[in-house]
């Protein structure tokens, strides 16, 4: 078993930009325009030679209709696959009502989330996470995904939460299993 990680917050928060740094890739299209992303992305990253999956989602915006509404679904297809949910806020513009929203749905579905503070370049660390607190979590991840600031403890903490020898290359589950069958003495 490989962890598999979602990446949920409102639109423009930077999970798209998270997912590129997580995945060494281009793959996701990243923009200053709200609600860029609107299907599921997988990709797949490692840290310490430790594998995950990682899904990038569109922003939550509570909207029940028209594209937010299909976005919306799409998202909720990602938490129910998830082992773990990263949930962004963007530390720029701090808490948000559509976020406390993201919170009680996350915590109502009894997905195991992270709150992780994205933008906290050019910030305090300490004062922009601050706000964060309300969501009622002991710990925030403060993080740059652009800059690459506070990503591996971030991973670390995240991938710690699954056994080491799950996603061992060498586990049995893994592997292609073959079966040679046929008649008595033909060769098998
Ligand atoms: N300053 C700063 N800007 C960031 C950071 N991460 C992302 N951004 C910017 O925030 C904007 C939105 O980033 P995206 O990664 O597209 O955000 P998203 O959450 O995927 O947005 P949607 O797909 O619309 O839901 C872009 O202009 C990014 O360059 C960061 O760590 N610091
Ligand atoms: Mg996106």
């Amino acid at each position: 078993m490989i962890p598999v990680i979602a990446l949920v917050g409102r639109p423009n928060v930077g999970k798209s930009t998270l997912f590129n740094r997580l995945t060494k890739s281009r793959d996701a299209l990243v923009a200053d325009l709200s609600g860029l992303t609107r299907d599921r992305k997988y990709g797949d990253g490692t840290l310490h030679g430790r594998k995950f999956v990682v899904i990038d989602t569109g922003g939550l915006t509570g909207i029940d209709e028209g594209i937010e509404a299909e976005t919306e679904e799409q998202s909720l297809i990602a938490l129910a696959e998830a082992d773990l949910v990263l949930f962004l806020v963007d530390s720029k513009t701090g808490l948000l009502p559509p976020d406390l929203a993201i919170v009680e749905s996350l915590r109502r579905k009894g997905s195991k989330f992270f709150v992780v503070a994205n933008k906290v370049d050019g910030l305090d660390p300490e004062i922009a996470i601050a706000d964060f607190y309300q969501v009622g979590t002991s710990e925030i991840f403060a993080i740059s995904a652009s800059h690459g600031r506070g990503i591996k403890s971030l991973m670390e903490s995240a991938l710690n939460l699954f056994p080491k020898d799950n996603d061992d290359e060498s586990d049995a589950s893994d592997r292609t299993k073959i079966c040679f069958a046929g008649r008595p003495n033909v060769g098998k």
